[in-house]
């Protein structure tokens, strides 16, 4: 009995210790000291020994057990020890190398201007629309009950594509995002809620007209929507937009062929001194078009303008985004100009959003 202790004992303590991994040790713990291992083997034949020889066995057994219990326990924590300095040194972070220099871009004030109304809008419930830049007469003057003889319909006014003289539809440059809210109106069931940010086209260049722009529209129709939201919703935006809580607005009768009543919607400002100065003073200064969308261009879109009626602005986005960052020449929006694009352009880190920077 001694010797075949002996024996284990040695060979088990080399093997454990040449042990290469976690399996290779619990293989060996089974083969020694598992249900059929060799030291219960013995510890099962002890039975057979007279009373004296089986005590001194019997400890020498329990001995080797603890003594290859603990060894395999030292070889396992030796092992994960040893995976783990691999681990470190194989993702060993240099954190003194310096930054990777970051990208130079900057967002256009255009597009971020419109990230900063699509934040607005987003968070009263209003989704983004977009159609295509080339129309037809139908989505861009007719449905909008534009009168064929309407002076926006010529072609002093608007873009036609070549061809459009012969054609039974012309196709046109969009003069306005409107066509993309009778293309909505056409698909879509009421309640609506969209708004519509995109590029438009009209035959005008001067100081102030550019012959590409922008404009975003915007359009509620439900069963009950009047004319308290639209100023609701247009005061809330005016004021976020500026970030200027009290900023006194106000409504002016107009007149659109698209809604019925309309209006436009000024904002207050100073003018004292040659400078311009938003939300202070007794002057006004108009931002946008608005009003109760024409029964004539519901019914024209498939919507029974006994059952559904909603409101409609549209706003050009070139003159909001001058006002609101001192930009003084509209012409300089297009010029592609990197110098002029690095000091009025912004940062992709300046995302607007209501809870990250943008007010409220
Ligand atoms: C302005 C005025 C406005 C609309 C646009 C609209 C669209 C549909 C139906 C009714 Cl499909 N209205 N759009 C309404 C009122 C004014 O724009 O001065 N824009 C720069």
């Amino acid at each position: 009995m001694n010797e075949q202790v002996e024996r284990i004992r040695e060979e088990a303590a080399h093997a454990i210790a040449a042990a290469a991994s976690p399996a290779a040790l619990e293989a060996l713990r089974v083969s020694t000291l598992g249900k059929k291992g060799q030291v219960t083997e013995l510890m099962k034949t002890l039975g057979t020994l007279p009373p004296d020889a089986r005590k001194n066995a019997g400890a020498e057994l329990n001995r080797l057990k603890d003594e290859l219990a603990a060894a395999i326990e030292m070889r396992a924590a030796a092992l994960a020890g040893a995976e783990l300095d691999a681990r470190l040194a194989a993702e060993r972070l240099d954190v003194t190398l310096p930054p990777r220099p970051h990208a130079d871009g900057r967002i256009h004030p255009i597009s971020q201007t419109i990230d900063e109304m699509v934040a607005i809008f987003g968070e009263m419930g209003f989704v983004v629309a977009e159609g295509p830049d080339i129309e037809d007469d139908f989505h861009n003057f007719t449905a909008l009950n534009l009168p064929p003889e309407h002076p926006a319909r010529q072609s002093h006014d608007t873009f036609y594509l070549a061809g459009a003289e012969a054609d039974i539809a012309p196709k046109l440059l969009r003069t306005h995002t409107s066509p993309v809210q009778i293309r909505t109106m056409m698909t879509e069931k009421p309640p609506i809620r969209i708004v519509v940010p995109g590029r438009t086209y009209r035959c005008d260049y001067d100081a102030t007209h550019s012959p590409n722009f922008h404009q975003i529209e915007g359009l509620v129709i439900d069963r009950t929507s009047h004319m308290g939201h639209l100023k609701g919703c247009l005061i809330e935006f005016a004021r976020a937009y500026f970030d200027i809580p009290e900023l006194p607005v106000r409504f002016r009768p107009s007149y659109f062929p698209f809604t019925e009543p309309s209006a436009e919607m000024d904002i207050g400002c100073s003018r004292a001194g040659g400078e311009l100065r938003i939300g202070a003073g007794g002057d006004w200064l108009e931002i946008l078009g608005c009003g109760m969308v024409h029964p004539k261009v519901l019914a024209n879109c498939g919507i029974d303008p006994n059952e559904y009626q909603g409101f409609a602005f549209g706003m050009g986005i070139e003159r909001v985004t001058m006002l609101k960052y001192g930009i003084p020449d509209l012409r300089t929006f297009y010029e592609a100009d990197l110098r002029w694009l690095r000091h009025y352009g912004f940062l992709s880190i300046d995302t607007p959003s209501l809870t990250g920077g943008l007010s409220r």
